[in-house]
């Protein structure tokens, strides 16, 4: 295994290959077996663009091709910065193919976070789309190539300047020997960690298990049109079972690069969508928006729900507005996914995040102390099982409290568990800010503002709100004069922080509530700005 990860001990693996969690397939080869059986059917829509399997398959045998000319080797990792564009996928496939791994990073990001990235995973290449949504990611790219010494390669889709065009990433195809299942696939990014943002290995083994339980478990087959709503590079709208699960059950995946009702309404009219993923705060916005954009959704069968905890009365609206099912998805890039059932009843469906999709996903719900709760009760869950990761890359000292001595993944949520198997997403335990699915790293950020000229001391948390969940709150000590939310947001965006992790919020104080053992206190902070109780049970 790559070095820097934490394989599985091998009595784990033995169980969970006898048990056909991982069947030996790699994920470039599993679009060459459904490039085979179906050839002819469209795999691929992205605006007038429509690929069929035997194009995509070749695209990414090609590109492989191409790669390797480039000096691109097997276990190189290569940055992926990709907004939702059909060269996603041949990317990603020839990566597979030649055992390079890509880490996907989010098209958010910005230097600070990119070039954390490509240090941390040694990156040898970073690939960029020319402009998307008014932002330059070629300039980004000349900031953040002066600063990785790694870097030898920039390729950009559309207009690449001085760097190398992803169209002429081509040459004859070749036959690979490729990978062994067993080895790292991709590198995905954490949304829950403490510090630094971590990576996190996800094997062909696992990956695989993972898109093909998912795609099972939302009922997906050839007939399945699937809207990528969300940005691709996260783990959701990838795999769960997201644009891979679609692949392997030889749907279409149709790419939507604005998730607005209006232009999302019409793709699905357009394209005859079945399935989409999304995060509750466009939930509610599809919800409104149904009311006047003018669309026909009668393809739409489900839509996934997941991300942040969907309220019940959101839930119960989904149905009679959208006229289509809900599945409600509580997952996690590090690897257990739940969800509810299609046939589960209105009750389970409304109220819960659903129940683990593996047989052999081992999940304990424990108090402060690790010790198992009652059933009923609220605690913290804990998972280990076949592709949930055993320790996050190149983090040895933070692994030792991520994970129990006994490899379950401590995951900072807090659930409860019903009679019937099913979660309940209560809080958290964790110091991250979920706006309505985008997580705010609350230690990254207060790092961040610690380094501004007029901030003492800085403690950031989470504020309810109607659409979002919650909101990112900056309590701050001033030296001197305080500055003021722009400022601070102005700050943090010159330093190259993704827009997402901004404060929504300031709040000037003169001191912070402590703990008894005199650390600040959150919870009587929080309630303290919003007048309230806190958004989460941190
Ligand atoms: C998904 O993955 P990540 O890695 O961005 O974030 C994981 C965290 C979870 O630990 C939990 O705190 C929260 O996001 N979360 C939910 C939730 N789904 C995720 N909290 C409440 N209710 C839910 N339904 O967010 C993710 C990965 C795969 C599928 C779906 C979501």
């Amino acid at each position: 295994m790559l070095s820097g990860c934490v394989d599985w001990p091998a009595e784990f693996v033995d169980r969970y290959r006898a048990a056909g969690y991982w069947r030996g397939e790699r994920l470039g080869e599993m679009l060459r077996t459904r490039a085979r059986a179906t050839p002819a059917r469209v795999a691929v829509v992205d605006g007038a663009r429509r690929w069929t399997y035997h194009e995509l398959d070749e695209r990414a045998d090609r590109m492989a091709a191409g790669l390797r000319r480039l000096g691109i080797a097997a276990e190189q990792r290569v940055l992926v910065q990709l907004p939702n564009i059909a060269e996603f996928l041949p990317l990603c496939f020839a990566l597979f193919r030649i055992g390079a791994i890509p880490v996907l990073a989010l098209p958010a990001h910005r230097e600070t976070e990119i070039v954390h990235l490509a240090e941390l995973s040694q990156a040898v290449a970073y690939v960029i789309a020319d402009v998307h949504v008014g932002f330059d990611y070629r300039a980004l790219a000349r900031s953040v190539c002066k600063r990785v010494a790694s870097l030898r390669h920039v390729l950009v889709v559309g207009d690449a300047e001085e760097f190398v065009p992803l169209s002429e990433v081509d040459a004859p195809a070749e036959i690979m020997a490729g990978p062994d299942a067993r080895d790292v696939a991709l590198l995905l990014l954490s949304g829950g960690t403490t510090g630094a943002p971590k990576l996190i290995p996800r094997t062909h083994d696992d990956y695989v298990c993972n898109v093909r339980l998912s795609a099972d478990v939302t009922a997906l087959d050839a007939r399945t049109r699937y809207l990528v709503s969300l940005p691709i590079a996260h783990n959701f709208a990838l795999g769960c079972p997201g644009a891979l699960g679609t692949l392997y059950a030889g749907g279409t995946v149709v790419f939507c690069k604005d998730p607005s009702p209006e232009a999302a309404f019409r793709l699905i009219e357009q394209e005859k969508i079945t399935v989409t993923a999304l995060i509750p705060p466009l939930v509610l916005l599809w919800l409104e928006a149904a009311e006047w954009v003018q669309a026909d959704l009668s393809s739409l069968r489900w839509i996934q729900a997941g991300g942040a905890r969907l309220k019940a009365e959101t839930a119960a609206r989904v149905r009679p507005v959208l006229g289509c099912g809900l599945q409600q998805v509580y997952g996690m890039a590090e690897g257990l996914l739940n969800f509810t059932r299609l046939d589960d009843g209105e009750s389970a469906v409304i109220n819960t995040q659903g129940r683990p999709v593996a047989e052999d996903d081992e999940v304990r719900i424990v108090d402060a102390s690790d010790v198992e709760v009652a059933d009923g009760e609220v605690g913290e869950l804990q998972v280990r099982g076949p592709y949930t990761i055993r320790g996050y890359y190149r983090a040895e000292e933070y692994n030792r409290r991520a994970f129990t001595a006994d490899g379950f993944y401590r995951s900072g949520d807090l659930v409860r568990r019903l009679a019937s198997g099913h979660l309940v997403v209560e809080g958290r335990s964790k110091d991250v800010i979920n706006r309505g699915g985008e997580k705010v790293p609350v230690e990254e950020l207060e790092n961040y503002l610690m380094a501004h000229p007029a901030i003492r001391d800085v403690a950031i948390v989470g504020v309810p709100d109607a659409t979002m969940g919650e909101r990112t709150c900056a309590c701050i000590i001033a030296r001197g004069e305080a500055p003021t939310l722009a400022e601070v947001n102005a700050y943090l965006s010159r330093l190259g922080v993704a827009a997402f992790k901004l404060p929504d919020r300031l709040k000037v104080l003169e001191s912070f509530p402590q703990t008894s053992v005199g650390k600040v206190n959150k919870r009587a902070l929080a309630s303290q700005v919003c007048g309230a109780s806190p958004a989460m049970s941190t």
